[in-house]
């Protein structure tokens, strides 16, 4: 299971909206064949695993971090292949919480006399999917919160001036975590402020498109000769707006910009949640957030961040009017503070990245109940 798991982390950053799912087939226990999923509409993971396997795939076991799909979908169901491999032993990391599959892939496997074990490695096969599994169980994406700051929390100057507080090597991350993510978000005051581009050009790029990057930017301000705009036709890009100006959106929309529109929420802004919302509902699950400070503070207080991830250079900036990456959470007492789980902590060069999931996480977070504990 441990290399099946290997195999699915492939997938990271391509797979949208699929989950990201890894298989091996086992012979006299040595490994076979592989497989893992790569792309919606590509071949599931077990199914590329026994098309390697060929013939060796009778009476050998298939290991696989998520149920085998018991429905036609983009591709057939990969309980008839190994049906018809012949495999005689499925060990199944977790159940595939999809409507269509949940449980029924194991079912189906049981009724045609095939042994299935459920369960190996259950947590380590969901931390491969946060985001899928999220937007199976609320309908929202993965959001992660990324700040590069001071060892003081700033996130710039009192000039106003952020770039290269982060090395190079903080750099590399981010351009992996956007790499790995379906969308990167960001507020217009960083669009205004930073001029970014929120591309993948450092490090191993994406074995496909880029990510989208979204800007949520109540009265389209962002300038039309930024560099998003710019680049518009090349690289996704959504705005995000409650603005009725529709020329200034077909302004955007000429240049090869979507323009989304929603109705205000009470404080006049682009609802956070709705645009979160949307992306889910166009595929985009793991969504990374590069600020600014206002964007994080309305993720935070509206309960819709699940990870953050900080790089803090060792530099103190001071400076009054300077911003931290967070402004006020609307908690007063120390007990009231949102609390940071399974704080990772890295070296990068001279500065030190800090990453970790927002407890307590909902409900439907933590959830192994509904997997055979014990039974593998
Ligand atoms: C698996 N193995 O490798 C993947 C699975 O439209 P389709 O045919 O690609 O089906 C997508 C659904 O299949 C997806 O929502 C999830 O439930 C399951 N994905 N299942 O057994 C795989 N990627
Ligand atoms: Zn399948």
């Amino acid at each position: 299971m441990a290399e099946a798991i290997r195999w699915a982390r492939r997938g990271i950053g391509t797979t949208h909206p699929n989950p990201r799912v890894g298989a091996v087939v086992l012979r006299g226990g040595s490994v076979v064949a592989r497989g893992w999923h790569e792309r919606a509409g590509e071949a599931h993971a077990e199914t590329r695993a026994l098309l390697e396997a060929g013939p060796d795939a009778a009476g050998a076991t298939l290991v696989v971090t998520l149920e085998p799909c018991a429905h036609v979908g983009r591709t057939p169901p990969c309980v008839d292949a190994i049906r018809e491999a012949k495999i005689h032993r499925v060990v199944v990391g977790m159940l595939d919480p999809n409507p269509l599959v949940d449980g029924k892939g194991v079912e189906a496997l049981r009724r045609a006399g095939i042994d299935v074990a459920l369960g190996l490695r259950a947590e380590e096969c969901r931390a491969l999917n946060p985001p899928y599994l999220k937007w199976r169980a609320t309908g929202l994406p993965w959001v992660t919160l990324k700040s590069m700051v001071s060892l003081d929390g700033r996130v710039a100057a009192a000039s106003g001036e952020s770039r290269g507080l982060g090395g190079p090597e903080e750099q590399r991350l981010v351009h992996r975590l956007r790499a790995e993510s379906d969308a990167v978000l960001i507020g217009s005051g960083t669009a205004l402020r930073d001029d970014p581009l929120l591309t993948v050009r450092l490090g191993r790029g994406r074995a496909g498109a880029q990510p989208w990057r979204v800007v949520l930017d109540s009265t389209l301000r962002t300038p039309l000769d930024s560099r998003l705009v710019r680049t518009a036709a090349a690289a996704p890009l959504v705005i995000a707006t409650c603005s009725p100006d529709a020329a200034r959106a077909r302004e955007y929309e000429t240049r090869g910009a979507t323009v989304w529109r929603f109705d205000p929420d009470a404080r006049g802004r682009v609802p956070a949640g709705a645009v979160l919302r949307r992306l889910a509902d166009e595929g985009r699950y793991a969504v990374l957030v590069e600020g600014g400070p206002t964007v994080h503070t309305t993720l935070l207080r509206e309960g819709l961040a699940d990870e953050v991830a900080v790089g803090i250079a060792p530099v103190l900036l001071g400076g009054a009017s300077a911003p931290t990456w967070t402004a006020d959470l609307g908690r007063e007492r120390l007990e009231e503070a949102i609390a940071v789980g399974r704080l990772a902590v890295r070296r990068l060069g001279r500065d030190v990245w800090l990453s970790g999931p927002i407890e307590p996480r909902a409900a439907w977070g933590a959830d192994a109940s509904r997997e055979e504990d014990g039974h593998v």
